[in-house]
């Protein structure tokens, strides 16, 4: 990649290991449920999650949508939060598609849903309510700043959900960081959901796809609502295997580019006109003050100029999100900062 595209993890592309894995990838119809690689991708992604089963889908959006659809009913309603990937950015799918209400809660700076207000969402059996019947969380929790979310925590909400008979998914898009920065297994972060989406196509640089993790009967379920949603994929074992590279290689390897986003928050700290505002594992966010050198758009050409893609946060001109990944390396980190200096100096 020869532009720094700070925008999204979501920008970064294969690896060489990829390409030639991708070009020499044994293949089969998956629809027919033929594809060797895909096989693979799906039980070792089961395996290193503890679950019994897995389904490889196209994108994270569809992974969380087909979760929802195949835990709940037309006319039910999942726990979610305010700020969560499922509510703001996933256009409405769970209600076109799937009938299903979400009940927000609010997200805490921390990422965490507060457990009194989950509870609280929670509706009683009254004819008159929606019944309840999933809650979600995020891990890390992107809109409010790439947060991992602890075992502890997971395992609390696992034991809510239980205890009122209702099903636990993970938005795991960025499960492979929250697990690095905890220091744990990915497993554990997971050990108590019933389901779990995680993409190959962000800080695991893979080009396409995510997979959907659960018990051998949610999955053969899953199938069919993928099939329903046209998600069913033919020789799909070229991207699954590009996907085993990210599941097994770069998945190890994320703790490189949480290392290069606190460097970059570092340097990004003494730049006048710019206000670090949070980092979490591959994830900067900096608010461009009143008094810098240039407003936001003059400041993103000019880092433009330099092939250097940054943006405003949706909805926030001066509030910047960086997210690093493989091809951000450590001097690419050091070429972003003097340009910014040069820029904003
Ligand atoms: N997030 C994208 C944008 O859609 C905002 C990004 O650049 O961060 N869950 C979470 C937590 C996500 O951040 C994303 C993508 C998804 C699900 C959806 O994944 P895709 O893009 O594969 O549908």
């Amino acid at each position: 990649m020869h532009t720094i595209d700070l925008r999204s993890d979501t920008v970064s592309e294969p690896t060489p290991a990829m390409r030639q894995a991708m070009a020499n990838a044994v293949v089969g119809d998956d629809v027919y449920d033929e594809d060797p690689t895909v096989h693979q991708l799906q039980n070792d992604a089961a395996a290193m999650f503890g679950k019994e089963a897995g389904l490889f889908v196209t994108s994270g959006t569809q992974g969380n949508l087909i979760a929802l659809l195949t835990h709940c009913e037309r006319g039910t309603e999942i726990i979610t939060g305010d700020k969560a990937h499922t509510f703001m950015y996933e256009a409405g799918g769970m209600s076109s598609l799937g009938g299903i209400m979400p009940h927000i809660v609010p997200v805490q700076e921390d990422g965490t849903l507060r457990l009194d207000d989950i509870k609280a969402a929670i509706r009683g059996n009254n004819e008159h309510f929606p019944r309840t019947r999933l809650i979600t969380i995020e891990n890390t929790q992107g809109t409010v700043g790439g947060v991992p979310l602890s075992v502890d925590y997971t395992n609390r909400v696992a034991e809510i959900a239980k205890s009122h008979g209702l099903k636990f998914h993970i938005d795991g898009a960025r499960i492979f960081n929250a697990a690095a920065a905890c220091g744990v297994p990915v497993s554990e972060l997971t050990e108590n959901a019933d389901s779990v989406t995680f993409c190959l196509s962000k800080g695991l640089c893979a080009p396409v796809g995510s997979v959907l993790v659960g018990s051998r009967d949610f999955i053969k379920e899953a199938r069919r609502v993928r099939k329903v949603l046209g998600g069913g994929m033919r020789q799909a074992g070229v991207l699954a295997a590009a996907g085993l590279i990210g599941l097994h290689e770069m998945s190890q390897r994320l703790h490189e580019d949480h290392a290069n986003a606190a460097l970059l928050a570092e340097g990004l700290s003494e730049i006048p006109g710019v206000q670090v505002l949070s980092q979490h594992t591959n994830f900067v966010f900096f608010w461009l003050e009143d008094n810098a050198k240039l407003a936001p758009k003059a400041f993103e050409k000019a880092m433009a100029d330099h092939h250097i893609i940054m943006r405003p946060y949706p909805g926030h001109e001066r509030k910047y999100r960086c997210v690093l990944h493989y091809w951000i390396t450590r001097e690419r980190v050091e070429i972003v900062l003097n340009t910014m200096k040069t820029v904003l100096g």
